[in-house]
């Protein structure tokens, strides 16, 4: 993945037309296309291929299971396309290891979710989140998920795995997070959904969110 705008696209809108017609008209602010379960589960696995189109697609399905099944989902999400997937790292290292397994025999990537961005997230996952950071490190991952409305936990997150691990962090706007706190904190990338495909012109609301990173990297905030 290429970090172009680090920024990217959450597309949890669940109707075919409404995600192909967002992508079409933010693909150039994005540097990747989340897509995750409202809008697979609304038009099929086969929206994978046709966002491709238009930037990187990370597949968030936010993997949680044994090994075994772990390695069919993930077998499953890259013959569809994705570039990437996303999965929990609460469940332990032989189960991220199966999906690390088939990432690297489709030679594509996988994201570790350290902690989550919302309020319950604070509740059983952040005490676990340094050891999993710690982890996926270990293993090998390509990155991790960290939460955009906790810059400090960012922060802490990157302190722990250095520059060895990327982090693409949800929760910018709608959940109260700001992109160019959270990219100073040591985020990569940000994840914006509902800003971007809610507002009045998807268009200007990215633009305006790649402007204000842009404006973050060269020290002008
Ligand atoms: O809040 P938004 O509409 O900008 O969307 C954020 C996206 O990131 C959404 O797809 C959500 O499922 C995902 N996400 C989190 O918000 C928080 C996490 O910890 C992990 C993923």
């Amino acid at each position: 993945m290429e970090k172009n705008t680090c920024m990217i696209l959450a597309l949890d809108v669940t109707d075919r037309e409404e995600a192909l017609r967002i992508a079409e008209d933010v693909w150039e602010f994005v540097d990747a296309i989340k897509v995750g379960y409202p809008l697979i589960l609304a038009t099929g696995l086969g929206i994978i291929r046709e966002l491709a189109e238009f930037a990187p697609i990370i597949a968030d399905f936010k993997v949680a299971d044994i090994p075994n099944t772990n390695r069919l989902i993930c077998d499953q999400v890259f013959e569809a396309g994705a570039d990437a997937v996303i999965v929990q790292g609460f469940t332990g290292r032989d189960s991220l290891d199966a999906c690390l397994e088939i990432a690297s025999e489709y030679r594509k990537d996988v994201f570790v979710v350290s902690e989550m961005s919302h309020p319950g997230g604070a509740e059983f996952l952040q005490p676990a989140a340094e050891a999993i950071a710690k982890m996926a490190s270990e293993a090998g991952a390509f990155g991790l998920v960290a939460p955009a409305t906790r810059p400090e936990r960012v922060r802490k997150i990157r302190k722990i795995i250095g520059d060895k691990l990327t982090i693409i962090s949800p929760g910018v706007g709608a959940q109260g997070g700001k992109a160019s706190d959270v990219i100073a904190a040591g985020a990569d990338w940000v994840i914006v959904g509902r800003s971007i495909y809610r507002a009045e012109s998807p268009k200007e609301a990215a633009r305006q969110i790649a402007e204000e990173i842009e404006a973050e990297l060269r020290g002008e905030n």
